[in-house]
């Protein structure tokens, strides 16, 4: 087929599966069009089958706002009449539903025909759809699209309750590529580990857009705990408005020298084998596929029982969940199983389980195949 993919390319969970689900579809064949206003940042530019058209946006003095939404609706009724695409799959619903509902109507007035696909994935819905200067435009978007997923039960049940919605929401779950994010060789993760850490050391690691609703404060809370007991390191990946808050807690507890920030890092399948568990302490998820990431690398995580973790996280299995702000509870569990190697272990042996069994690429690529094909025939 010939898909054309929207998503926010810079760094978030959304543009990441956009992302990720492009190179998977190119891979398999389909021909892949990225129309985006910057390009992916897990994109190369040269990949095999896929292409990447950039939205530009004119501004002029009277836009106190430049219309990106419209800009984009144009560039995708353009790249889908030139390279003619079977459909879109618009990652993330304001505004990109709203431009791919632009687009199809654009080509629909030259009898030319273009389903689109739109996939929820978290804050669209909990947090910016359910403004109220948003939300009757998201679930216009979402009943106007020709099909609807969403990356979790929860993210699904939470639409159809808060935004009442007639489009039935398929959920098809986020997926990690098992063979990219996978155990490092011992050599390779042991040199790797000494960049940060003493031989002996423990490695924690928090990776998010640092947005408050990451909570990374709550990470570096934690981890002042779990320095008191047991010799450890923790690397902080990515950036964002939390930052400094971060920055400032870990001096002025004194324990500077052992949290390394990293900033944002585009290969983070280099960087999450080399920890021993991943702290994602967060407000919301509606997925949490940093914690997928990680347990495909047999990285256990240490989370929040928020929205759709625990129909990734089993507690006790394969991570451990504990109630929103729960430092203690968290810095605990922690310690406890970087002290139990045995257990630690068994938790990362079934992290990468399930991670294989149930969100490997192999399996939920398909899903999508399915789900496309599904659409596009349907009048
Ligand atoms: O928080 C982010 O990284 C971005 C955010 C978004 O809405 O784009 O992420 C959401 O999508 C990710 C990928 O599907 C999910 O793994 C995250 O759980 C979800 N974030 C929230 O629900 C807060």
């Amino acid at each position: 087929m010939k898909i054309g993919i929207t998503c926010y390319p810079t760094y978030g969970g959304s543009g990441v599966v956009a992302t990720e689900l492009g190179i998977e579809l190119a891979a398999n064949g389909h021909e892949v069009h990225f129309i985006t206003y910057s390009q992916p940042f897990r994109l190369t530019g040269r990949e095999h089958g896929i292409f990447y058209h950039e939205v530009p946006v004119s501004n002029y003095p009277l836009f106190e706002y430049p219309p990106y939404d419209l800009a984009l609706a144009t560039r995708m009724s353009e790249v889908a009449a030139y390279y003619q695409l079977d459909l879109l799959h618009v990652h993330y619903a304001i505004p990109h539903s709203i431009s791919a509902y632009l687009a199809r109507q654009m080509l629909a007035e030259k009898n030319r025909r273009l389903p689109f696909v739109t996939t929820l994935h978290g804050t669209d819905i909990t947090l910016v759809g359910l403004d109220h200067s948003y939300l009757p435009i998201t679930r216009f978007g979402i009943d106007q699209s020709d099909g609807v997923t969403a990356i979790s039960s929860y993210l699904r049940d939470q639409t159809v309750e808060q935004f009442k919605v007639k489009r039935e929401i398929e959920v098809i779950p986020n997926f990690v590529n098992c063979d990219v994010y996978t155990p490092l060789s011992p050599e390779i993760r042991e040199a790797g580990r000494a960049q940060y850490a003493e031989p002996g050391e423990k490695i924690l690691i928090h990776l998010s857009n640092f947005r408050p609703v990451k909570r990374a404060v709550d990470a570096v809370e934690i981890f002042t705990r779990i320095v008191e007991e047991v010799p450890a390191r923790l690397l902080m990946v990515g950036d964002g408005p939390d930052r400094s808050q971060a920055e400032w807690l870990a001096r002025s507890k004194g324990i500077q020298e052992r949290v390394h920030f990293l900033g944002k890092q585009s290969s983070v399948n280099d960087l999450l084998p080399l920890a021993d568990l991943m702290l994602m302490p967060s407000e919301m998820e509606s997925f949490g596929l940093v914690a997928l990431e990680a347990m495909a690398c047999k990285v256990p995580t240490i989370a929040t029982r928020v929205g759709g973790v625990p129909e990734l996280i089993d507690d006790g299995l394969n991570g451990r969940l504990f109630p929103v702000g729960d430092i203690a509870g968290m810095a605990d569990a922690t310690i406890d199983l970087l002290s139990d190697d045995r257990k630690h272990e068994q938790f990362a042996v079934a992290g990468r389980q399930t991670a294989q069994q149930r969100y490997c690429a192999s399996k939920i690529i398909p899903k999508y195949e399915a789900y496309y094909e599904r659409v596009v025939e349907r009048e």
